[in-house]
């Protein structure tokens, strides 16, 4: 019987469950749970709830809970041999922060399985919705935390990153300065990872390195708690924090309610969970310097495998724990998927519409030019939305079509200069990556290679090749990562989009273009029409 490995993948819009198979270096079995279609007494849009205006951005616990079980008896009624699941891993959308009153841990113990998950756990809870990712309204909290460190540069010195809004940190200490009671209350704040974590265990689970370096909690270097951020947040926070672990630790077997109810071995291991970003890194196959991967997801991220601690003083980029126990770095935009999708829709299109146009349109727009804010933005800051068109309106179909796609690109390639050498190669990753035409300006603006993979879930897979790595590791049956990632990733058959050099030069322009017109917006620089119009002359 061949050894099978469950990832598990709770993401902004739905929840996928991957099965690999070791003896054939096949994915076995993959399903998805979406938000808004399969639970939709919860009423989200795109997994998240707007509250009071767009900055306060949540989501709910209890659907995770609700799409896991879900995920679970889909998972039952298969023909996969569940009992041969030696070990599971999950990953979990970054930073969200979950507040779990203390019977969480005890309503956990005495799970029954005759009873819903929803049920037994509908009472853990001290908040009952989870501020998430995508969530921009802690800039006081930024500022008084970074303030209280020292400023800027130590912040990130001391963290990894400066303090971000969406990042747990400040968002626990707006939870605590508007809801002081409530955060009394609170027992437990797990992330999203070490949430569903606790919840495959049956105790509360420990947060990986990975994911507890997106916290503004975590010193970057000795990856413990730093007490200076702990007392700059709130108030008796340490208790309230689960424990720190290593992101291929083995955190303890699956709880019975999961054995009892669903047919899996009482053996099966669980790994701890990590972010999405860094169970990508792993699931595109990046463990070495010189290759970094774009994650098209709702979230766009652009990341890589750092061997040392690299910072980004700039303070725009961020560096996190890598599932090799090494580092990672990383910048993530909130303007990806959902701002493409804003206009494939205000244009009533589909994506083979979308990328007709996309093609049938010259690089460089001629000329035209987007800045697109559509929700606030993290890269560069930029916390009231605003699209800013520059030669053309919202009305003209191809400039915004190719507007979006080349603004998104241009702004990766502008701020992901800190990190240093030129990619030799990117991998492409996340829904959108389906889509090569949008891979094909990627590759232009970028002037490199880009790889397409055949699954687009990178964190659910990252999280099966985790749990795999771990389980041979503790077994004596050693695996190194590129036996695990070469076992399921064809390099070979991967298909691979060239850049055109006859646009080095255009898009090498357009690109001082771009930086100089976010200086203008973000009141930086002059406005730099008349350079605009000088590249219109020399191009179209
Ligand atoms: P997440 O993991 O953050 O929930 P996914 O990686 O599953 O998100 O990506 C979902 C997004 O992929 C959708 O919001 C959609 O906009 C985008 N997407 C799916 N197919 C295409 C396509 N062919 N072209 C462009 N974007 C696509
Ligand atoms: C990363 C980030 C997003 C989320 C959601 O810092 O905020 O990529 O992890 O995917």
């Amino acid at each position: 019987m061949s050894d099978l490995f469950l990832g598990l993948d709770c993401s902004t819009q739905s929840l996928t469950s991957l099965i690999i198979d070791f003896g054939s270096g096949r994915v076995l079995y993959r399903e998805r749970i979406n938000y808004d279609e399969d639970l939709p007494q919860y009423n989200t849009r795109n997994g998240v709830i707007i509250l009071d205006n767009e900055k306060i951005i949540h989501s709910y616990p209890l659907m995770w809970i609700e799409a896991l079980e879900l995920l679970f008896e889909k998972m039952k009624t298969t023909k996969i041999p569940i009992h041969n699941v030696k070990a599971v891993s999950g990953s979990g959308q970054q930073h969200g922060t979950v507040y779990l009153n203390n019977k969480f841990e005890s309503n956990l113990k005495k799970l029954n399985r005759h009873k819903s998950l929803f049920s037994q756990l509908k009472n853990s809870f001290s908040r009952p919705t989870s501020p998430v990712w995508m969530d921009s309204s802690t800039t006081n909290q930024c500022e008084e935390i970074r303030e209280k460190l020292g400023g800027l540069v130590s912040t990130i010195e001391l963290l990894g990153s400066n303090t971000f809004e969406r990042f747990s940190g400040p968002q626990i200490r707006k939870f605590f300065q508007e809801e002081p009671e409530l955060y009394k209350q609170t027992s437990t704040i797990h992330l999203v990872s070490s949430f569903l974590a606790s919840i495959l265990l049956g105790i509360n689970a420990p947060i990986d390195h990975g994911d507890g370096a997106g916290m503004n909690l975590m010193n970057i270097k000795t990856k413990q708690w730093d007490i200076r951020a702990l007392e700059a947040t709130a108030p008796n926070l340490r208790d309230k924090l689960p424990s720190l672990t290593k992101p291929y630790n083995i955190i303890g077997t699956l709880s019975s309610y999961f054995v009892r109810k669903f047919g899996f071995s009482p053996d099966t291991r669980l790994i701890a969970w990590s972010g999405d970003n860094p169970n990508s890194l792993i699931g595109v196959g990046l463990i070495e310097k010189g290759k970094v991967a774009i994650s098209l997801g709702t979230s766009d991220t652009y990341l890589g495998y750092l061997q040392d601690l690299h910072l980004d003083f700039k303070g725009e980029g961020h560096v996190f724990g890598a599932p090799t126990g090494d580092y990672m770095s990383l910048i993530c935009y909130k303007n990806g998927s959902l701002a493409r999708e804003r206009i494939k829709n205000n244009f009533n299109l589909n994506w083979e519409e979308f990328s007709e146009i996309l093609n049938n349109t010259p690089p460089g727009n001629n000329g035209k030019l987007m800045l697109p804010y559509f929700f606030p933005e993290i890269v560069p800051q930029v916390l009231e939305p605003h699209v800013y068109r520059f030669g053309f309106n919202e009305n003209d179909i191809e400039g915004n079509v190719r507007g979006i796609i080349e603004a998104q690109f241009l702004s990766m390639k502008l701020h992901s200069k800190w990190i240093g050498e030129k990619p030799t190669e990117i991998y492409a990753t996340g829904g959108a990556s389906a889509n090569k035409d949008i891979l094909q300006v990627m590759a232009n603006i970028f002037n490199t290679k880009v790889r397409m993979f055949e699954l687009t879930n990178s964190a659910a897979l990252g999280a099966a090749f985790r749990s795999a790595k771990s389980y041979y590791d503790l077994t004596n049956k050693i695996k190194s990562w590129d036996e695990i990632i070469n076992k399921f990733i064809d390099f070979q058959k991967s298909v691979i989009i060239e850049p055109n050099e006859k646009y080095i030069g255009l898009y090498d322009d357009m690109l001082k273009l771009y930086k100089n017109y976010e200086d203008f917006i973000l009141k930086n620089g002059e406005d730099p029409e008349l350079a605009r119009l000088e590249f219109i002359k020399k191009y179209f």
